[in-house]
């Protein structure tokens, strides 16, 4: 994988994860968020341990998927059924199953709606929109809800260090600002489904809280 970042990658890969119906592949799933960590590392040293998280988070995806029970695992759908078939989730507090598959994606999928709500106030920004504020807008709505003091106060430092409105669409590699704001306008209702869809399977099987 390239190291440069390019929206348009991101859109391919979120593309690739829908099946015919409608299930998420684990593969391009974690493609994609593999995309967008090389996105965060070109935002500076700030963003490490947030990509470190998210880092790991995808390895232990990998781990499964590439592990002998590699099988169940191709989709969000199946990994969840395996797991829960065969009892390998903690589903009230962290024990025997601290890292199953599918309470590390529910972080996954919490960062997702992050990510959603951030690009599209991106998407629709004027020129003398601030990134940091629409960064911690969309953190406040979303992720900040499921983490501790701590981590939102060093998550808010790294915000104030994001680069400015120019520079992040520089970034995304994808022309000049008209395209990429046509491109974000193409890639948001793709990421939009695959949480929704996500969301829907975490409600269905009452995974939204797992420890
Ligand atoms: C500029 C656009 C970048 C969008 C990327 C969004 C990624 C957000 C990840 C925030 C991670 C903050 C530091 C880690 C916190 C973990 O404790 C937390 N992980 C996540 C992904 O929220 C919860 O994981 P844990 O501790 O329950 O294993």
């Amino acid at each position: 994988m390239a190291d440069t970042f390019s929206l348009q990658r991101v859109l391919e890969t979120f593309r690739s994860s829908l099946s015919e119906n409608k299930e998420v592949y684990i593969k391009y799933y974690i493609a994609g968020w593999q995309e967008l960590v090389s996105f965060m590392n070109s935002l500076g040293n700030v963003f490490s341990f947030i990509s470190k998280d998210v880092v790991s988070k995808i390895q232990i995806l990998e781990n499964f998927l590439s592990g002998e029970n590699g099988s169940y695992y191709v989709t969000i759908q199946s990994m969840v059924k395996y797991e829960l078939d065969n009892d390998l989730v903690d589903l009230t507090k962290r024990g025997s199953h601290p890292e199953s598959g599918c309470r590390t994606l529910l972080r996954l999928h919490r960062a997702l709606l992050w990510l959603e709500l951030f690009l599209e106030r991106l998407r629709t920004s004027t020129e003398d929109g601030k990134t940091s504020v629409m960064c911690s807008d969309a953190y406040n709505e979303s992720l900040a809800q499921h983490h501790p003091w701590l981590i939102r106060k060093a998550v808010g430092v790294a915000f104030c260090a994001l680069p400015g409105r120019d520079t992040f669409f520089d970034v995304m590699n994808a022309g000049d600002h008209t395209q990429v704001v046509a491109l974000l306008g193409e890639s948001l209702p793709l990421i939009a489904e695959v949480y929704q869809i996500t969301e829907d399977l975490y409600v269905k099987n009452h995974l939204l809280e797992l420890p």
